[in-house]
């Protein structure tokens, strides 16, 4: 067991506040139908690939007679993915619901993220284990994985163990792909027969889960303000020594809403946000172009130091990167054995440069080696590059390094570039959930288990009006297929949930597009310091900045 620190013991007394809904009676907590919402795209091609799962209207809970509610249930849960805090939270609440219930009920965790499922690892799940971890960043209290549930063997064995713990429900805590999996395994399980509901649960630090329904994925609030106390400090570090430009690197995978709380947090000089990169058609010269601005007009004033903030998805989003990395996934597709019997890096990229096509293998060449051996490594489970290990920080400050001498030598910059890199993700992931996300993710665990008692399968857990307070949240549920639309995926149609990026005509990225060029030249940083779990609410328990402008 962990050596307790102080902070650590004083959370386990935290009491999450909870929509005013869910204090009531089980008896008088009702399942309310709302509207149908259908899927934006491909309505004919999902409809056909999701059956028993198309069509279902959206839920909310409010105050009316449960005709379930004494019902024990057994339910299993896994974590699913990367950590994001609050997670031990989701679990708490489901436990306490299904508690409230019955004390009948029984709660399993399933070891190591869906693999456990699949292969019937799992643990009980008792009081004392929940009050182990009440409050509590991380995912150790069940583990977590990033197995894909995909073959019939794996669906298959999905079922037989929940069939086997004579469960009710499974609960799966994830992100976009999870969840899109979580309605697999809900469609695979109605198709045989089966009345065990899956339901849905949104995590993820990336934000990019979300639409009017899920206005924010869990752990995004925590792992964002972990980054920007960081940049903060970094920000004041910056004009103290005055001499290192600060290049930081920030989690996200593909979409830049890290990034962007980030930038909304602090006012660093230079934040760069992919979405806009791809919108923009920008090439990599005009992404450093727009670093190198900000530096020269510092410079100008005194000022050889600042701060800039790159999402790590960024590479993916520059198109001349974007054809590279899909013409080495195309490779790796169909000669990944070839490749992986290759001695070593240094073989890996002569076989990248003679194998490529003309364009992409001279875009590869010119790149740093440590950046040609990034690319050539293995994709995740779901297909995806690992954008979490490409050194981007990197390559940019090389190329700011040629493009500052080359304007030195043309006499436009007379300055002295130095510079830091950084990347903040893992640093984020497990923090102690603030009060917000240990607040919402309890109550998503609550809802999951209203979802689970009213049979509703296919669900994700959803509450809505998170910028008010907890007791005026909405809690309710939305079909998971209503978030999907087919994409090509490995050579095949595959239906998934969509990532939701950053909205170039949304009101956060405005209201960051109108205020840049002043936060590029100035040195008025905004330090929004450590996160506080105690004290006044207006500093313990406000929303990102991103759920404020967007609700505002
Ligand atoms: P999820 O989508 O599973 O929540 O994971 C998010 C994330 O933290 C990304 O931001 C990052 O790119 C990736 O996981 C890193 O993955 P890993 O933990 O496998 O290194």
């Amino acid at each position: 067991m962990l050596e307790r620190s102080p902070l650590h013991n004083a959370r386990f007394a935290y009491i999450p506040k909870i929509p005013e809904i869910f204090a009531s009676p089980i008896a008088a907590i009702k399942a309310i139908p709302t509207e149908v919402i259908e899927p934006r795209q491909d309505k004919e091609a999902l409809k056909r690939i999701f059956e028993h799962s198309f069509g279902k209207p959206a839920m909310k809970f409010g105050s009316g007679e449960n005709i379930f509610a004494a019902k024990p249930l057994q339910v299993g849960v896994l974590l699913s993915g990367g950590p994001a805090p609050g997670g031990h939270n989701v679990i708490s609440g489901l436990f306490d619901g299904l508690k409230k219930g019955s004390n009948a009920s029984r709660l399993i965790g399933f070891k190591g993220g869906p693999s456990g499922l699949v292969n019937n690892s799992f643990l009980e799940i008792t009081a004392d284990l929940v009050d182990a971890y009440r409050n509590t960043g991380g995912f150790d209290m069940v583990g977590s994985g990033r197995t894909k549930i995909e073959t019939p063997e794996q669906f298959e064995k999905a079922l037989g163990t929940a069939k086997l713990h004579n469960l009710d429900a499974v609960v799966v805590v994830g992100g976009d792909d999870s969840n899109t999996n979580a309605a697999l395994l809900a469609e695979y399980f109605a198709i045989h027969g089966s009345s065990i509901c899956v339901v849905g649960v949104p995590k993820t630090i990336d934000g990019d889960l979300r639409n009017e329904w899920i206005e924010s994925s869990f752990g995004f609030d925590t792992a964002t303000r972990t980054y920007s106390e960081l940049i903060g400090n970094i920000c004041r570090d910056a004009p103290s020594g005055r001499k290192y430009w600060h290049f930081i690197r920030l989690m996200g995978r593909s979409a830049s809403h890290i990034a962007l709380e980030c930038a909304l947090q602090t006012r660093a000089n230079v934040t760069l946000i992919s979405e806009e990169v791809a919108a923009k058609g920008m090439s990599l010269g005009q992404v450093v172009d727009t670093i190198v601005s900000s530096v020269i007009a510092r410079s100008a004033k005194g000022e050889d130091f600042g701060v800039v903030l790159i999402p790590e998805g960024l590479i993916e989003f520059v198109p001349e990167m974007k054809t590279l990395i899909s013409g080495i996934n195309a490779l790796l597709a169909h000669e990944e054995k070839d490749f992986k019997a290759l001695p070593g890096i240094v073989e890996q990229r002569a076989y990248m440069k003679q194998r490529l096509p003309s364009e992409a293998s001279r875009l590869f060449t010119s790149l740093p080696e440590d950046i040609q051996a990034q690319l050539c490594w293995d994709r995740d489970p779901h297909g995806n590059v690992q954008v979490s290990r490409i050194e981007t920080e990197k390559l940019l400050i090389s190329m700011v390094r040629q493009r500052l001498s080359k304007a030195a030598a043309e006499g436009l910059y007379s300055g002295k570039f130095d510079y830091q890199s950084h990347f903040l993700g893992y640093e984020g992931r497990c923090a102690f959930p603030t009060n917000f996300d240990a607040d919402y993710c309890y109550s998503l665990g609550f809802t999951a288990y209203l979802l689970a008692l009213n049979g509703f399968t296919g669900y994700i857990a959803s509450i809505r009006n998170l910028a008010s307070p907890a007791s005026e949240w909405i809690p309710g549920g939305i079909p998971l297929v209503s978030m999907m639309n087919i994409e090509h995926r490995h050579g095949s149609d595959k239906p998934v949930i969509k990532k939701a990026l950053v909205e170039l005509d949304g009101k956060p990225f405005r209201h960051f597009a109108a205020q840049r060029d002043k936060w590029a030249l100035s040195t008025d940083y905004r330090l929004p310091g450590g996160i506080q779990y105690f004290g006044p609410p207006a500093i313990t328990d406000a929303p990102s900045l991103t759920l404020q402008i967007e609700r505002s």
